[in-house]
């Protein structure tokens, strides 16, 4: 029976289908996925809180509506993908505690600080394009629900990171000041954009089995170097430079080649270390713990419901 179900699992795997939450998996996929999946849904909601800080100082109210909008939709996307990780068997409960204790992971990124109106352009430019990057591939995952919910999210994701790159467009037309914010706020962020994709192939341990499974469909440094070519020649049209001075064309491999990134920064933040770390999960718990009466409120309705429709 279990070899029937490992062999049937693998066709569906080899013929490029998908595995719906009914159908039989190995648990070593189970577990990679809520691993991933959670990771994932934790990084969109703690990916709220440095924008969120902007949203009471936008310069206009059509840049306040812009920004509560795009918060507004990283809420909605660690959402859907509790409910992707919560077809696998885990509970929201049991994922929200991993956050809160510090067990669970989440993107490095967001463990940076948001310094000035100009983070919020290069977070949309930046960040929400490194995770489109990102996610366009996963709206393949072998995983059907976490397949569909990226469908979506990289449709709201191409918003956000339009409405980055015009905010910074708008900032390049102005003073000499605001120029400079641009370009300090993409210094600040473009190397950790760039360890966003996560380790070299080479020093990822989960790689190699998540690209058998059809989880993964490009590698952490294929996708750094999509990355990297397409930005190059936005940040032309911009007027800023990359803080790279090894950024340059190689004619031979038609990409970019550019510099080393800083690994022992990325592990020392991803390990709790990072300059906001302790600050973005005591929002996160403080958050969490100051709603805890409108669940109980929601529960108490329900109860309340179940009693009269049983009388
Ligand atoms: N930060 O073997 P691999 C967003 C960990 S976008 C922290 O390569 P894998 C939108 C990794 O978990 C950001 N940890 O692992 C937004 C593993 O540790 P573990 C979220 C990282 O899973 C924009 C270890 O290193 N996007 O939220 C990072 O095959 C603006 C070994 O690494 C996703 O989560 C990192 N950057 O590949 C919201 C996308 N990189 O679990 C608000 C889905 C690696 O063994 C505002 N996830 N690690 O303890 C993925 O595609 C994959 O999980 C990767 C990592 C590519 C991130």
């Amino acid at each position: 029976e279990s070899a029937e179900s490992q062999a049937r699992f693998d066709n569906k795997i080899d013929a490029d289908g998908k595995i719906e939450p009914q159908d039989w998996m190995p648990d070593a996929y189970r577990k990679t996925l809520v691993r991933q999946i959670s990771q994932h849904a934790h990084s969109e909601i703690v990916g709220m809180l440095p924008e969120g800080n902007w949203i009471s100082r936008a310069p206009s109210l059509k840049r306040k509506a812009i920004l509560i909008a795009k918060v507004q939709d990283e809420g909605g996307h660690g959402l859907y993908l509790y409910s992707a990780a919560e077809t696998l068997g885990t509970s929201r409960d049991q994922m929200l505690e991993g956050l809160h204790s510090g067990k669970a992971k989440y993107s490095s990124i967001f463990n940076y600080p948001t310094l000035n109106w100009a983070d919020m352009g290069v977070v949309g430019w930046l960040v929400d394009g490194a995770a489109i990057m990102n996610q366009i591939p996963l709206c393949r995952c072998s995983y059907g629900p976490y397949a569909r919910a990226m469908i979506r999210v990289c449709k709201e994701e191409s918003f956000h990171q339009r409405q980055g790159y015009e905010a910074l467009l708008v900032m390049m037309q102005g003073t000499a000041e605001q120029k400079a914010m641009v370009q300090d706020a993409v210094n600040r962020w473009w190397w950790k954009c760039l360890a966003m994709f996560g380790p070299p192939d080479a020093d990822s341990p989960h790689s190699a089995q998540a690209m058998r499974w059809g989880i993964k469909r490009i590698s952490n440094d294929d996708l750094r170097q999509k990355f990297v070519d397409a930005t190059v020649p936005q940040a032309k049209v911009l007027g800023v430079t990359l803080p790279d001075p090894d950024l340059k064309w190689n004619e031979e491999r038609q990409h970019h080649d550019y510099g080393q990134i800083d690994w022992d920064e990325f592990w020392s933040t991803v390990n709790g270390n990072g300059p906001c770390n302790k600050e973005r999960l005591a929002t996160r718990v403080k958050a969490h713990n100051d709603g805890q009466w409108v669940r109980n409120a929601a529960l108490a309705y329900s109860r309340k419901q179940q009693t009269q429709a049983t009388k």
